[in-house]
């Protein structure tokens, strides 16, 4: 069969359809590992082509005789548009990822099979069903799928090229259990799998680019086993962004020693708020505001990077919390800060609280894509806490701040991650 991979772009919208970044994500970024995952599994007799509509247009006079699209809940609108053109011309479609587990019955309308939750295992059971006629409306995986045992992704699918950062996953799930969070909250998502390291370091020697970005949770959940990643990442030759969490990287030093040695350049960390009230609300236990600061300098005096998230909108944030992060943040010297709306995402205990207390305001899943308010915060108005978050863009993105970090990123030991300096420009 002839198969096309499809991934959809995010409706545009005035804060995400106009954001430079996108031109820099087309040149820099790989496409995510979902497709190229589920390559792996797709029997050799088959064809596949992957597009990722952020960066290249989906033609539609095709001879697919299935097209497979993963959505998130943002993307799903424009996955169903896709979803319906297809069809529309005769091609069977297959919607499946983040949304659709979620709601099968939503997305069924829109697809011939919908697959909810991990797709390694069903899939090569679907295109089986798929060439005898026998495609069942729904698919979902009985068992947690065995991880460690899955091959390694396929990077060979013919798609656009020209990208210079890899993309790879070496662990599944999160058990910090965040209250906001997808990740932690879909099917087996406590339950944290891993990759065996041999397998690991295999698919890295595979791949021709430098730059490598770790798309797991967190690769602070269980050190050890960092450890053991980072030792062998010592003699690659490559270089790294990853994801970790304040409470191991505060406490141990052996780590981020171990990761700089490996070639970690840049840290990304989910600081989410300076408001401790906050954070205890949102169930986050790795984050104590007191280790914030010594942690940046702690990865600063390693001359790793430090990318910070943060989320506004949680019921600890009062007025001033905007003005008090620009003062925090700017104290710490953060290398690259992000900012969002807290999302409710369907299926997460913060969305489950605000439906029964009756603040969600929308449910167009459009709008679920970090940049809107989409529930009544509790000590302000959503247009305060949309311009509050207005407010420090506009202070933190400013030409001069962009500048100065900038310049501190290429004047640093970290300068080699080149990106960390150019993506001030395009945040
Ligand atoms: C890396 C990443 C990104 C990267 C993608 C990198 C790239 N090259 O483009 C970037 C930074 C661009 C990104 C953007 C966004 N992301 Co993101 N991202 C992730 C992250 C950390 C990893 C994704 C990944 O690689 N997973 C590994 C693959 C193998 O797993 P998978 O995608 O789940 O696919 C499996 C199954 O779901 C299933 N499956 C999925 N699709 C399909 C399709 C078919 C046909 C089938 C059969 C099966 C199937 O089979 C796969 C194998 O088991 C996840 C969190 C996580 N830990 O998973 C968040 C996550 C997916 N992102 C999320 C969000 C919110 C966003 C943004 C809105 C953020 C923003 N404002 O920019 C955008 C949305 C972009 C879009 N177009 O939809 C949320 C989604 C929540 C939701 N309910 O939709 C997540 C879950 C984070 C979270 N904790 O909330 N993201
Ligand atoms: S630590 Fe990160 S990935 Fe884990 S549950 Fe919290 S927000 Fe989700």
């Amino acid at each position: 069969m002839n198969i096309l991979f499809l991934i959809p772009s995010m409706a545009r919208t005035k804060t995400n359809g106009i954001n430079p970044a996108r031109y820099l994500w087309r040149v820099i970024l790989a496409p995510p590992v979902t497709f190229e995952t589920l390559a792996a599994v797709t029997p050799p007799e088959h064809t596949i082509r992957l597009i990722d509509e952020r960066t290249e247009k989906v033609n539609f006079n095709t001879d697919y005789d299935l097209v497979g699209i993963s959505t998130t809940t943002p993307a799903s609108r424009r996955a169903y548009e896709l979803a319906d053109e297809f069809r529309r011309r005769g091609i069977t479609v297959v919607l499946g990822g983040w949304h659709p587990s979620l709601f099968p019955q939503e997305a069924k309308q829109h697809a011939d099979t919908v697959v909810s939750g991990e797709g390694d295992e069903v899939w090569p059971q679907l295109l089986q069903d798929m060439k005898h006629g026998q495609l069942k409306p729904f698919y979902m995986s009985e068992n947690m799928v065995d991880f460690p045992a899955l091959p390694v992704p396929k990077r060979t699918m013919q798609h656009r090229r020209g990208f210079f950062i890899n993309e790879l996953q070496v662990t599944r799930g999160c058990c910090n259990g965040c209250k906001y969070c997808s990740t932690t909250y879909r099917p087996y998502g406590q339950i944290c799998r891993l990759r065996p390291i041999d397998k690991v370091i295999e698919e890295i020697e595979s791949m021709r680019q430098k730059y490598l970005y770790f798309t797991d949770s967190s690769l602070t959940l269980n050190p050890a086993y960092t450890i053991q990643l980072f030792t062998a990442l010592k003699n690659l030759n490559k270089k790294f962004a990853c994801n970790g969490n304040v409470n191991v990287l505060f406490r141990d030093k052996e780590l981020i020693k171990l990761s700089l040695d490996a070639g970690c350049v840049e840290w990304a960390i989910g600081f989410e708020s300076i408001s401790q009230e906050s954070l205890n609300l949102l169930g986050k236990q790795t984050n104590k505001i007191d280790e914030f600061a010594p942690t940046v300098k702690k990865l600063h005096d390693f001359g790793l990077g430090v990318k910070g998230n943060f989320i506004f909108g949680a019921d600890g944030d009062h007025p001033d919390i905007f003005n008090k992060t620009i003062d925090a943040i700017s104290d710490w010297e953060l290398d690259i800060p992000a900012f969002s709306f807290l999302t409710p995402f369907p299926g997460t205990p913060l969305y489950q609280s605000l439906e029964a207390e009756k603040r969600i305001f929308s449910k167009d899943w459009s709008l679920y894509d970090l940049n809107h308010v989409v529930f009544q915060p509790k000590h302000m108005s959503p247009q305060e806490l949309s311009d509050g978050m207005q407010k420090v863009r506009d202070t933190m993105y400013s030409f001069s701040n962009n500048l100065k970090r900038a310049v501190r990123c290429f004047g640093s030991k970290h300068a080699s991650f080149v990106a960390t300096g150019i993506q001030n420009f395009f945040i």
